[in-house]
């Protein structure tokens, strides 16, 4: 595939008017008739032919106006329909007809089956393997849709907009019609068709109107769609209140299949859902899976303005609906759940995937300005920074303005294909500020560091900052300009109270938030009585790494006072990173003890122990830093044994002093009467199940986790439960027997067998790579499954640092293995697993040697997707 700029792009030559599309669905030679009205751009020459994108098409037909052209006037290729001599001055119709195979589609990209049932997946390029068209969002439509197939076999026929009608043809064939009247790209076109099960409900919008609801699922599972009925009503009523967004037609549907490549799509009307964020009840779904299914489900809806009525010029505008729409579904998270709590879950997140993929061969800018292959691009920093984006924009214009910004946006862009530059547009000019400086942050790769010193002078009365912004560099931008920076913060007196500061000089400060703006920068705070702690970058306010030296006495006052939530887990956070990368440089020259400070175990304590904090916030305290988040502050030379020993001295030095809170934890009554996946019921299970990981650091017994394992009576608890067992007590009798037992229980059940792959795929140690060798050959697995490749393979290259990175490179000979056969089926599925290899040069030299030889090996392969080709090239360079 060669290289696509954004510096390259032009307007079509034609633009569409209406598409009509007519499918006669067969497993193996299904038909799909297209006709495309459509006219020749002002001011484009006669003679210029119109290009439509293909690909694995078998053409069968080309007709103009209705009458069918001769070979002669078209070429086509295995990329590209060209077709001569068209109609001048008019609109005219395109008749394309081509023939397709779904049963052979493993890509999983266009229309394919999944378990029987027809389904397609056109984002990003996928439309292209259904019929020649202009793929690309640029081209806007009203479309038509036919189905026709039998009908025993395809009761349910779906497709975007109204409902048309249907009926039968009286020879064991049925059709179903549907009309969508907004124009839309055809990357939200979606077809289902199958023998479906359904949930229905309705929902009333602000205008009264009546909108049914349809979420449809295999036979037998409609009972575990309710929670995310519930999730679609919510998200509907949040979008009119925070953002006075109502839903547009008459119906919204969703499907839940079991094979799929991403989460989920927001196709217009019709949302195409992985299983996995649609199917939940406490038997089967964890906390973390109802989350999980009330954010995605909102998500996808969310995308109904942000990516559907408004969508992206071209797909280097990625981030214009992504990054807004997973700022849309956090606020609404927020707004359901806890605001402290969901923003920590946030950072966590944002650290370990987009910290890491910014720091490594695979940093790209939030809008970038080439790619090879598209799908890609679907990253934690089109996604996740791209939020963060978004965030910081409305914490520079302050909440007020912010909605006037987005307002504007839906009023000016509505019905449009637009790029970053118009959405930022819409926020300056609402606000009369100007984001030109700020925009840096969709342009330039790369975490920024911010180093901070600070002296207090008591005569004066007044606290002075220098600051220091650096951006490192990343692959095509080696000089960086001074990013504008939104950095929260607030200045706490030694009794606790807060102050602000009555002057400033030096930088702009107001509401709290400080703005940094150049590469070094000296800011003066007036009328500060006393030497206060500086509590900076509150809630995260800007997605930047904080270099500022200050005293363990001030992190100890935040960690127990801030009066902002976020900030206290910030710090003592902090602290425990602060003694884990002691402990790996003190065991790296041979210590076989570590010291932890005495302060940080009594905050923890205390912290656990506090009835007044909400149970959720005390897990995510216990939840200490990852071996990943460890490995990734070191940065370089990385030895994930060494890692992990060192962790693991750490955590049996602080939950030692810990061991009756957790045991009154672990002790609790339960609770009694029904399960109830609320945010403060799920924090009481949070809270249980950190309990029991910190007791299987201080207590050598897994009879705590066995009898958890016994006594669990939902997914949350049971699946914790094992693989505590399975990870801490791997070689006991009870870890094997509860291995055998959940497997045994859920054989039937593909989304929790996911899990079983998944805890067995993360048991740390040289030993896993064999079993899981092993559980790839179990009848259990299935090599066609994205989830059950991602819960198997992926699991054991993403979040098994001991096992994966085996210093005899074992593991990663194995991953160039799979990766080698995945790429035949389904190309993206081989390239999300491949980004697991992004740190490899941050890795000791004989891992990285290792490391760099399966990429190597994986490169040398033939044939090659573009996917796998792009990532491999791009870690290697
Ligand atoms: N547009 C792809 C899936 C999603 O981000 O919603
Ligand atoms: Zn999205």
């Amino acid at each position: 595939g060669q290289v696509i700029h954004l510096a390259d792009y032009r307007p079509t030559d034609f633009v569409v008017e209406r598409v009509d599309l007519t499918f006669e669905l067969d497993p193996t030679e299904t038909l799909v008739i297209q006709r495309t009205l459509m006219h020749r751009r002002e001011g484009v020459a006669d003679d210029v032919p119109l290009v439509l994108d293909g690909d694995e098409l078998n053409l069968k037909a080309v007709a103009i106006d209705g009458n069918p052209i001769p070979e002669s006037q078209y070429d086509v290729s295995d990329r590209a329909l060209v077709i001569r001599d068209l109609p001048t001055g008019t609109t005219f119709e395109v008749t394309v007809e081509t023939i397709i195979n779904p049963e052979a589609n493993t890509k999983l990209m266009g229309l394919y089956r999944t378990n029987g049932t027809y389904c397609t997946q056109c984002e990003a390029e996928g439309f292209r393997r259904i019929t020649y068209f202009m793929d690309r969002p640029d081209v806007l439509g009203v479309y038509t849709i036919t189905i026709i197939g039998d009908g025993a076999a395809n009761p349910v026929m779906l497709s975007n907009g109204n409902f048309l009608g249907a009926g039968d043809y009286g020879d064991g064939r049925r059709f179903a019609a549907w009309y969508d009247p907004h124009p839309k790209p055809s990357y939200l076109f979606a077809l289902v068709a199958g023998d479906l099960g359904v949930v229905e409900d309705t929902f009333t919008t602000m205008s009264e109107r009546e909108v049914a609801l349809k979420i449809y699922v295999e036979h037998g599972k409609e009972a575990r769609a309710a929670y995310a009925m519930d999730a679609l009503k919510r998200s509907m009523t949040w979008d009119e209140q925070a953002f006075g967004r109502e839903y547009d037609l008459d119906i919204f549907m969703i499907v839940a299949v079991s094979d799929f490549n991403m989460g989920a799509m927001e196709n217009k009307g019709l949302n195409v859902f992985n299983d996995k964020y649609i199917l939940a009840d406490p038997e089967t779904a964890t906390d973390q899976d109802y989350a999980n299914i009330e954010a995605i489900v909102a998500h996808e809806y969310f995308h109904n303005w942000t990516g559907n009525r408004i969508t992206c010029r071209d797909w280097f505008q990625l981030c214009l609906k992504e990054g807004l729409t997973v700022y849309r579904d956090h606020e609404f998270s927020a707004d359901q759940r806890s605001r402290a709590v969901k923003r920590i879950a946030e950072v966590r997140h944002l650290k370990s995937e987009q910290f890491a993929e910014d720091s490594g061969p695979l940093a790209h800018p939030v809008r970038p300005t080439q790619f090879r292959e598209i799908n890609n691009f679907y990253t934690t920093t089109v996604y996740e920074k791209g939020s963060e984006v978004t965030r910081m924009i409305a914490t520079l214009l302050g909440r007020p303005m912010f909605r006037k910004g987005m307002d504007l946006y839906f009023e000016r862009h509505d019905g449009g294909a637009v790029t970053i530059e118009d959405f930022v547009r819409c926020f300056e000019d609402a606000s009369g500020r100007d984001l030109g400086q700020f925009s840096r942050w969709y342009h330039q790769a790369g975490t920024p560091v911010v180093t901070v010193s600070a002296r207090y002078d008591a005569g004066a009365k007044t606290l002075t900052m220098d600051v220091e912004q650096m951006i490192p560099p990343t692959p095509g931008q080696q000089v960086k300009e001074p990013m504008h920076i939104p950095l929260a913060m607030g200045f706490i007196l030694d009794n606790g109270t807060e102050v602000q500061p009555t002057g400033v000089s030096g930088g702009e400060y107001a509401d709290g938030v400080l703005h940094l703006t150049e590469r070094t920068q000296s800011i003066t705070f007036e009328g500060i009585s006393s030497r206060p702690v500086l509590s900076l970058n509150r809630g995260f306010s800007a997605p930047i790494n904080l270099h500022y030296d200050m005293p363990v006495e001030d992190m100890v006052q935040i960690a127990r006072h801030d009066s902002d939530l976020f900030s206290r887990w910030q710090a003592i956070n902090q602290l425990a990173l602060r003694d884990l990368l002691k402990a790996v440089k003190e065991m790296t020259a041979g210590a076989t003890q570590v010291a932890v400070d005495a302060e940080l175990i009594a905050i923890l304590r205390d912290s656990i122990s506090d009835d007044s904090l909400e149970p959720a916030f005390r897990a995510q305290i216990m939840a200490l830093p990852s071996e990943a988040d460890i490995a990734r502050e070191i940065g370089k030379d990385i030895d994930p044994e060494m890692i992990h020993a060192a962790r693991n001295a750490v955590m049996a030095a602080v939950t030692a002093p810990a061991g009756t809170v957790l045991a009154d934890i672990l002790d609790a009554p339960r609770r009694v009467g029904s399960f109830s996946p609320d945010a403060a019921s799920a924090g009481i299970r949070a809270l249980r199940n950190a309990a029991l990981t910190w007791m299987s650091y201080c207590e050598p017994s897994p009879d705590r986790a066995a009898k958890a394992f016994a006594e669990a009576d939902n997914m949350t608890e049971l699946a914790h439960a094992l693989s505590v067992l399975a990870h801490r007590f791997s070689e006991t009798e009870s870890a094997k027997q509860a291995v055998a037992a959940f497997g045994d229980r859920f054989a039937e059940n593909a989304l929790v067998l996911d899990k079983w792959f998944s805890i067995q795929a993360t048991v740390p140690g040289p030993a896993t790579l064999a079993s899981v060798e092993a559980l790839m050959q179990s009848p259990r697995f299935a090599a066609g499954n994205p989830n059950r490749l991602r819960s198997l393979i992926g699991s054991f290259a993403m979040a098994n640092p001991t096992g994966f990175h085996r210093k005899d490179g074992a593991g990663y000979a194995f991953l160039a293995n799979q990766i080698i056969a995945i790429d035949k089926r389904n190309p993206q599925v081989a390239a999300r697993i491949l980004t697991s290899m992004r740190s490899w040069r941050s890795l000791e030299s004989t891992r990285a040697g290792l490391a760099r030889n399966a990429l190597v090996t994986i490169g040398a392969a033939s044939p090659l997707s573009t996917d796998v080709r792009d990532l491999v090239d791009r870690m290697l360079e």
